[in-house]
This record gives C-alpha cells, structure tokens and sequence, in this order.
C-alpha cells in the first residue's frame, strides 16, 4: 500500500516586477517581499510555489526587471522549491516561456503560451522512495486569449464573441481536467488562471476588466472538479466560493492607491495524507504606506506635518486639495507642499480642485506621463473638470468603459 504523505503548495501572483506609481519605482516593495516569500517557505516547507502570472508590468521588461526575476528564481533553487509560473495579460507569452526547456530540469515550470493543452499540464511527484505517494497535477494555464480557446467566428456581436470566448475559457479548463482523469486518475489536481471571475471585486491597476457581464466568467461554471484554483489578475486579495477553493491572492504589494487599505496576503494550500485541502492566508506586512490626504490646503498642510511613517519604506502619498473660490497663489503653494523633500514621504500626486468658478483654470494636477495614464484615466480627468453631478459621472464613466471593452474585444480578432 502506497502512502500519501501530504504537501504544501503556496499560491501567489500578480507581482508586475517593474511597476511604478507615478513614476516612483517600486523595486524596493518587490525586494521585500522577495524576501518574506523565502521566509514564508523555508518555515513553513513549501513543496510547491504556484505563481499565477502578471509577473512583469511590461510584456517588454527591462534588464534590471529580468534581472530581479532571475536572481529570485536563483534564489528559490536555494530553498529547493517547485515552481510553476504562467504568464499573465501583461506578459509576454514568449519571453516567459523561452527557458522553459533549461529551467524545467531546475524544477521550475514556466508556461507562456495558452494553445498546446499538454503544455500546460504539469505533473510533480514530490514521493520520496518506493513506498510513498506524493502526487499533484497542476493545470498551468495562463492568460488565454481568442485564438487560444478558438470560438470566435467572424461576423459575431461583441456580446456573442465575449460570451463565446468565456464559454471558450471554461471549455479550456474541463478539456485539461479531461486529460488528468485519463493520465492521472485519483490525483489532486490544482488549476491557475489568470482571468476575471464576475462578482469579484477590482482596484484601479488591473488592465482589461470588463465591467459587467461581458465576457466575465462565473464562479459556478469553475465547479469543474478541480481541488483548488489559483487565480491571478485581481489585485485585490478575495475567496470566491463557500469552500475557499477559488481564491484570487492577490497581488503581494499595493500597485494603486484604491489598494492602499488591503492586506495583501499568500495563500498556503495544506494538502493532508487524506487528499483533502485546506487553506490558510499568511498575511505580508505593508512595505510602505500609501496615504491620500484630502481637504483645504491647510487641513493637508497640518495632517503633513503630523504624519508619521511607520512602515519600512518612504510613505506615498496623493494630495487631493479641495478649495471653495479660484486663487493662484494656492496652485502655487501646492506646488510647493508637494515638492518638499524629506525622508518620511513623498508626494508623488497632487490635484487642486475649486468649487466655485467653473473654467479650465479650475483644476491643476501634477503631469503624468501618457505611459503612466490609461484611457479611462483620461476619461475621467476630463470628467473632473466638467462639473457634472456624481451620478452622472458614474453612469458616463460606465459607457466609457463598455466602449472601450467593446473597442478592445474587436482588437483581439
Ligand atoms: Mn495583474
């Protein structure tokens, strides 16, 4: 009788090595967390780490980005580790995966492109002798695109592609679990994704996420008989069923200020000697604190002076200033607070708002780079400086965004 001893599987993704906010570099907060995470599974003796894509914030990363990423996965040999990577929407497929041939004898499994189902299917068996049993079959899926599920037909309606391509997804997954019936029956089996399930709730750093219905998946429609999924692109840490066997972790640091009051966390998967999983969250330290100070001038002036860093990193923080009549001299006194240097914090945003005079003088805010700005950045700016009424802005906002996913849908093709 063979034994099956049990393992444990830590699940992370989302890590955009290479990410800014507004132009402040935030490697500092990914070498942090570099170093808790081989913390976390030198203590707790991690067998596997399953990292559900987004790893780069660029699909064309820069030499100190790819040399961050290889030092880690240099270190990771270390701590003798399985890994598994996939690629995320803002990886490149194909940089990912090109060592996956040299690393997979490192025991570390890359997996860039969505099309080759057996490439995606990766089987560990972690057993030590004859008489023990330790095995897991990973389904290492990455950001799937059209052409990876192939159902799209041309001539469709936004609508019916979205819906198709969401039919597509799921259809992706049972096929992979299919398989691992016929080639491993009876073997745990964990699935990664990098998708968006509806209902889950989003920041502002994710890119592409329709809103609404369109093209989202649902959470029922993944009770597919895998024991655990492990999903990426949601920043925002969150379960996504009773049983927590579909979780988003989360990215491991904030990568806007709307993430600047989650815990960011790991999620530690204990596979007993019955099969069974359980999970756990390990909480991360927040590296650095992100503030927004919203109010008068002076009412930021004196919440500044007060501010007290208790993280490890300098402290981020917005400046939202709302003032009742137009005056010049506060545009420039903002400038001013805004620029101060010291070591607590920096600001890195700021914006001034009037609420009387309506012209195109009335908001100033510090430049972003158009790489730094999205559309719907944009978008909304624009809203700012039109007065409208709240409600309004939201239902307008909406369309925008339905725009721009209908926009992007028809890239795709
Ligand atoms: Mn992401």
């Amino acid at each position: 009788m063979l034994t099956f001893v049990g393992m444990k599987i830590l699940h992370t993704a989302d890590w955009h090595i290479g990410k800014s906010l507004y132009k402040y570099e935030l490697y500092d907060d990914i070498g942090l967390f570099f170093q808790d995470l081989l913390t976390i599974i030198g203590e707790e003796e991690v067998d596997v780490l399953l990292i559900s894509g987004d790893i780069f914030d660029l699909a064309n990363p820069s030499n100190k980005d790819k040399e961050l990423y290889y030092q880690f996965l240099a270190d990771l040999l270390k701590v003798k580790v399985h890994v598994v990577i996939t690629a995320g929407n803002h990886d490149s497929a194909r940089m990912i995966e090109a060592p996956a041939t040299l690393m997979k004898n490192l025991n570390i499994h890359l997996v860039g492109q969505g099309t080759d189902l057996e490439k995606q299917l990766v089987h560990l068996d972690l057993g030590r002798g004859p008489k023990e049993r330790n095995e897991i079959v990973i389904a290492a899926v990455p950001f799937l695109r059209d052409r990876d599920v192939k159902t799209s037909q041309a001539g469709e309606s936004v609508s019916v592609k979205a819906k198709n391509l969401a039919d597509g997804i799921v259809q992706h997954y049972q096929n992979i679990y299919d398989i691992i019936q016929d080639k491993h029956p009876g073997v745990p089996s964990i699935a990664m994704g990098h998708l968006h399930m509806q209902g889950s709730s989003t920041s502002d750093s994710e890119r592409d996420i329709p809103i609404g219905n369109l093209g989202g998946i649902s959470v029922e429609s993944f009770n597919l008989g895998y024991d655990y999924v492990a999903l990426g692109h949601i920043h925002r840490p969150q379960v996504l069923n009773k049983q927590a066997t579909i979780q988003y972790s989360g990215s491991p640091i904030a990568l806007s200020f709307s993430e600047r009051k989650d815990q960011k966390r790991v999620v530690l998967l204990e596979l007993d000697s019955n099969q069974k999983i359980l999970t756990k969250h390990i909480e991360l330290s927040a590296y650095r604190k992100l503030i927004r100070f919203s109010g008068s001038l002076d009412v930021i002036k004196a919440k500044l002076l007060t501010f007290k860093n208790s993280a490890p990193l300098k402290a981020l923080v917005e400046l939202h200033v709302e003032e009742i009549s137009y005056d010049q001299t506060k545009i420039l006194e903002l400038q001013e607070v805004a620029s101060l240097k010291n070591e607590e914090y920096e600001v890195v945003h700021n914006k001034i708002r009037f609420s009387e005079k309506r012209d195109h003088l009335t908001t100033a805010r510090s430049k972003s780079t158009i790489e730094e700005l999205k559309p719907i950045d944009v978008f909304r700016s624009k809203l700012e400086d039109e007065f409208i009424d709240e409600a309004q802005k939201d239902a307008l906002e909406k369309l925008f965004l339905e725009l721009l996913e209908k926009w992007e849908l028809q890239l795709q093709e």
